[in-house]
């Protein structure tokens, strides 16, 4: 592992949430390439401090995560898919987790587009899932409407995997943020009613292959964001 680097960030998050999952895996990749340390801050999710005016303020959508960047003049990020950019432009110098617009343009745009489909689909629709699953009132037509929903983007995933170790880069794949952007849904599926990813075996392999090989970072990330230890 490189030397330390404390950085000036604070990360606004919670507990046991797929999207602190997320920011919580690439910043241990960076912690483990780079030495990348930042501050992070629990919310008080059961008081709604989210939903707080001065949280509000840098993050209009009152939901966990956000970042504030004290040394690039407090420059705030929302949406788990803009920090994951965000990080990876400014603090993964040698773009081992991401592409460079300017430098692989077609790669960025894989790489965006993989964002995008999960950012725009899966976690709205596992999101969702999850609500209505959970909720005091069942109300069967919402749960497999949105069942089906979640398995038939798995389904595509499933599709692009197929061959394939990465969602993004030439030949087989680079492991990069798109990989980081959606796996933590996968991770977190049971609690949407989806205990096993037999249906889909090329999702399933990519998975358990990615947790496998990043196993340290992944852990650590686990623990931090959603108090597991090991893998589920
Ligand atoms: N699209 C947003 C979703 C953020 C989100 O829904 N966060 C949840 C936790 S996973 C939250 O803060 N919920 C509390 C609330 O809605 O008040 C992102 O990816 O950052």
């Amino acid at each position: 592992m490189s030397e330390s680097k404390k950085h000036d960030i604070l990360l606004y998050t919670s507990a046991r949430s797929p999207n602190a999952m997320k920011i919580a895996v690439f910043t241990e990749e960076l912690k483990s390439a780079y030495g990348f340390e930042f501050e992070r801050r629990l919310m008080d999710m059961s008081n709604d401090e989210q939903k707080e005016p001065w949280y509000i303020a840098i993050n209009p959508n009152g939901r966990i995560p956000a970042l504030v960047d004290r040394s690039r003049d407090n420059f705030a990020v929302f949406e788990s898919a803009a920090i994951l950019l965000y990080l990876q432009e400014y603090y993964d110098p040698d773009n081992k987790f991401g592409w460079d617009v300017k430098e692989s343009p077609n790669e960025y745009t894989e790489m965006i587009q993989w964002m995008l489909f999960a950012h725009g689909g899966i976690g709205p629709a596992q999101g969702q899932l999850n609500h209505f699953r959970h909720a005091s009132e069942k109300i069967p037509y919402a749960i497999d409407l949105f069942t089906k929903d979640v398995k038939s983007r798995y389904a595509m995933l499933d599709k692009r995997m197929d061959g394939r170790e990465y969602l993004a880069g030439p030949g087989k794949g680079m492991y990069s943020i798109a990989d980081i952007n959606v796996l933590p849904w996968i991770r977190l599926r049971e609690y949407a009613g989806i205990p096993s990813l037999d249906e889909w075996p090329n999702l399933k392999r990519w998975y358990e292959n990615t947790v496998t090989t990043h196993k340290p970072t992944w852990d650590r990330a686990a623990v931090a964001a959603l108090g597991q230890s090991s893998n589920s």
